[in-house]
């Protein structure tokens, strides 16, 4: 999964003022009728939803869009470049590179069709019908376009998820993912099967909720051990984490504080989210007479915990409703919090 990539955008130039005069029989010095350059295209982000992250834009180091055309004759003005799209998924941040090596954070297209303008067209050359003066009614000089604005972007895709599954290697998060999603990613017992984000869809009556699988987290991945944290960007947005332990581990409250410590250490605010813990793997004859003796060792956490088999599918139906639960309770939050919509008065005409 390509999630982070650097571009040049380049905007285009303003075509050039023409410089020409009227030619008509019967017309003598006809006067100047050269006209104005079109307006180099803009260069905009845009999020759309055929995109899953950011490789189709690999391809290419620079993005330029079309510039103006030069004006015509008669006073007509040049054909404006053509705007330039790039396309990017949902969930991409827009950062701007400033000429000390400062990134400054452009935006962050969260809504589908959202666009931002990250370089603007230069304006077309006047053409020579603007220089005619008293003094001087034949000029021959026209004003040349302006060259188009140019800058270093940087994307980076921060998957949108409802849910997000982190834990460690083999600990069954690719086997939930598919027991409460249609996704069908690779199940298999040995450690960092799964290698990027995988996504899922809990299909609910109201509405559909995304459920990530991340890639393993284990002891030393922000010194980059396993699969490193690279990935940990793609849960900062997600409402609920849910800490898949494995039921079989010795080292259960162990492994817990681990993974948060992990998480702690890349970004401090992610062990304030919505939290719960899954124990896994219930149905293994080893796990079973433990059940009681992991709530307690967990009790002093206060996080919801779960017993589930994602093989067997035990447990899995609650776990789900309460996770769902647990989301719709973060939306409402949410939206309580975030400032109410400003109100639009449209002007009446007057009878
Ligand atoms: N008995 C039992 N085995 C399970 C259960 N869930 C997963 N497993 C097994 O555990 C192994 C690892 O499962 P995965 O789902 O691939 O684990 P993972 O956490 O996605 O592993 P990575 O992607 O490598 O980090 C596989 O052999 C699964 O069959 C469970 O509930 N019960
Ligand atoms: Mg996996």
């Amino acid at each position: 999964m390509v999630d982070k990539i650097e571009i040049i955008v380049e905007a285009g130039c303003g075509g050039d003022g023409l410089t020409s005069f009227r030619r008509e029989k019967y017309v003598p010095f006809g006067g100047p009728d050269g006209g104005d350059g079109g307006n180099g295209g803009d260069v905009f982000i845009v999020a759309d939803s055929s995109l899953v992250d950011l490789a189709l834009l690999k391809q290419k180091k620079k993005f330029k869009a079309e510039s103006g055309h030069q004006g015509g004759r008669w006073g007509k003005h040049g054909k404006r470049g053509e705007n330039l799209n790039i396309l990017v998924p949902v969930g991409t941040t827009v950062s701007i590179k400033a000429k000390t090596g400062e990134e400054k954070l452009l935006s962050d297209l969260v809504a589908l069709e959202q666009k931002v303008l990250v370089a603007k067209g230069g304006k077309g050359g006047l053409g020579n019908v603007h220089f005619a003066t008293v003094a001087n009614q034949a000029p021959r000089v026209a004003g040349k376009g302006k060259s188009g604005e140019e800058c270093q972007i940087t994307l980076e895709l921060k998957l949108i998820t409802d849910i997000c599954i982190i834990g460690y290697p083999n600990s069954g998060k690719s086997a939930l993912l598919s027991a409460i999603t249609e996704a069908r990613p690779r199940i298999a017992d040995y450690p960092f099967t799964t290698r990027q984000p995988v996504l899922g869809v809990i299909r609910g009556s109201r509405r559909d909720f995304v459920v990530g699988e991340m890639p393993a987290l284990i002891e030393g991945a922000h010194i980059g051990k396993g699969l490193g944290y690279e990935f940990l960007r793609h849960i900062e947005r997600t409402k609920l984490l849910v800490y898949l332990l494995d039921g079989a581990s010795p080292t259960i409250v162990d492994d817990f504080a681990k993974l948060s410590e992990e998480l702690t250490l890349y970004r401090t605010d992610l062990c304030q989210k919505a939290r719960i813990i899954a124990v896994n793997k219930v149905d293994l004859p080893q796990v079973k007479p433990r059940l009681l003796d992991i709530r307690q060792c967990l009790d002093f956490l206060e996080l919801p915990v779960f017993f589930i088999s994602a093989a067997s599918g035990q447990g899995v139906v609650e776990f789900t409703s309460k996770a769902i639960e647990i989301v719709e309770r973060v939306n409402q939050e949410r939206k309580a919090i975030s400032p109410p919509e400003v109100a639009i008065f449209h002007p009446k005409p007057k009878k």
